[in-house]
């Protein structure tokens, strides 16, 4: 208790906020009322009411926590709680996140601000606030044990500092960590520059989000937190896809994408018909001697990104991972590869003994996409999202960026499917084929052996 007092008298804080670490009744009253949202759709970007003018982010299924401005101060109210998050329609989490969501809220907030941060925890056990690549008094940091003690279950801690540089930022806890992030604990924070600012350029469209993962067997809600690599649900802003909303935008807009990974692999990020380049990191912006062009960006564990471009093709370009697997919702891991193993005859003989019997992947697994199987509540299909042409036969970590030449400013609504001129769609050819070119194999199988040394001690090393 005296440890607690004394270090939110080191932060100088006055007498009602250290009450507020004791959660009373009176003291919730100095407390901003904490915004809670129960919807995952994307939210409208929040335009600032109070404070320096800034162009708001979107996040992507997601939202923007609202602020009090006090004596110059901007205040947040972060709620650590369990939450129901739908992953996508037909599939519900039970995950720990923040103010009714997982991922939290993004906090946007201006190069230079006083920011003051009232986290209260309302998870079975305790919780801390680390602020991802902040510039900030040492104390703040928020590494329970080191820099504090952590937020018990029912206490409230305050935060206080000056956000310093313009940037792509997050925030998790770290304390429990592996707990907790792997529950969906993180959000996103964005310091937009106080003015014009040479390495930072002004968009029409500002989008981010989180990529995270989940291993939750079909059927049921809850993730398992002890899985380090082998999660079977790969998300953005713990969405997948046909759940993901699109990235809109008008067709000549500049658009900034800022992604942050908090799973336990890379995600090489990847878009279709745009170049980009790499504009900021967790760093800051990146010194423009730095930047060239890319279509895959790498985003490491840990890492973020800031990718932009200009959206001058229209049509619905594929958005995505590039890790197949990650494009994919949940399945068994202990598949056997099928492909060219005709088997009807053992699925004859099986189905006389198990009437429900399948043969799966034996012309590759896009048969999965289209098969009407029954699947256990709370799954969604492995591969799936109906498109213009039919199944997209993708899921976890897939969106589209839709460029249209009329979607209006500040619209982020999903303009629909592309409709593409006449000429300009890849179509089947029905005249005659002539005999495609073909390498052919001139070794012969005589020429190619090998003579295999087998192991004999540690001589000649
Ligand atoms: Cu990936």
């Amino acid at each position: 208790m005296s440890s607690r007092r004394s270090f939110l008298q080191a932060l100088g804080l006055t007498g009602g906020a250290v009450a507020a670490a004791t959660v009373s009744r009176v003291a919730m009253a100095a407390l901003p009322e904490p915004v809670i949202q129960t919807s995952p759709d994307t939210m409208a970007p929040l335009l600032p009411s109070t404070g320096r003018p800034y162009n708001p982010v979107v996040t992507l299924n997601g939202w923007t926590l609202p602020w009090r401005m006090n004596q110059g101060v901007k205040e947040f109210h972060l709620v650590a709680e369990p939450v129901v998050r739908e992953m996508a329609p037909g599939m519900k989490a039970h995950l720990w996140g923040y103010n009714g969501q997982s991922p939290g809220p993004t906090i946007e907030v201006v190069e230079g601000d006083r920011v003051r941060i009232f986290v209260t925890n309302k998870l079975p056990e305790h919780t801390t606030m680390h602020w991802h690549g902040q510039r900030l008094p040492n104390g703040m940091d928020g590494v329970g044990g080191l820099t504090q003690p952590a937020i018990q279950p029912g206490k409230t801690f305050v935060y206080e500092f000056v956000a310093r540089r313009p940037g792509t930022f997050m925030y998790h806890p770290h304390a429990d960590e592996m707990t907790q992030m792997a529950m969906g604990m993180m959000g996103f924070w964005v310091t937009h520059p106080k003015g014009k600012h040479p390495l930072i350029d002004e968009v029409q469209r500002d989008y981010c989000f989180l990529l995270n993962s989940y291993d939750i067997e079909p059927g049921s809600y809850t993730p398992k937190i002890m899985t380090m690599l082998n999660q079977n649900l790969w998300t953005w802003n713990s969405r997948m896809f046909p759940g993901i909303d699109p990235l809109v935008a008008r067709q000549h807009d500049k658009v900034r994408i800022r992604i942050g990974n908090l799973t336990m692999t890379n995600h090489p990020i990847h878009l279709h018909g745009h170049e980009f380049m790499i504009t900021g990191t967790d760093g800051g912006p990146t010194p423009k001697s730095t930047r060239w062009h890319e279509v895959t960006t790498d985003v490491a564990v840990g890492q973020m990104r800031q990718l932009e471009f200009v959206a001058d093709e229209e049509g619905d370009w594929a958005f995505h991972c590039h890790k197949s697997h990650h494009t994919m919702n949940a399945m068994g891991h202990d598949i056997p590869t099928m492909i060219g193993v005709d088997h009807q005859d053992v699925s004859r003989r099986i189905t006389q003994l198990i009437p429900d019997y399948m043969v799966m992947g034996e012309r590759g697994m896009a048969d999965m996409a289209e098969m009407e199987m029954p699947l256990p509540d709370n799954t969604v299909p492995m591969m799936t999202g109906q498109g213009p042409h039919g199944s997209v036969e993708m899921g976890g970590m897939f969106s589209m960026l839709k460029v249209r030449k009329d979607q209006k400013a500040g619209d982020f609504k999903d303009p629909g499917w592309f409709k593409p001129p006449a000429g300009t769609v890849a179509y089947e050819w029905t005249g005659p084929l002539a005999q495609p070119a073909r390498q052919v194999e001139k070794v012969t199988p005589a020429q190619f052996e090998m003579s295999v040394r087998k192991p004999t001690g540690h001589t000649g090393h």
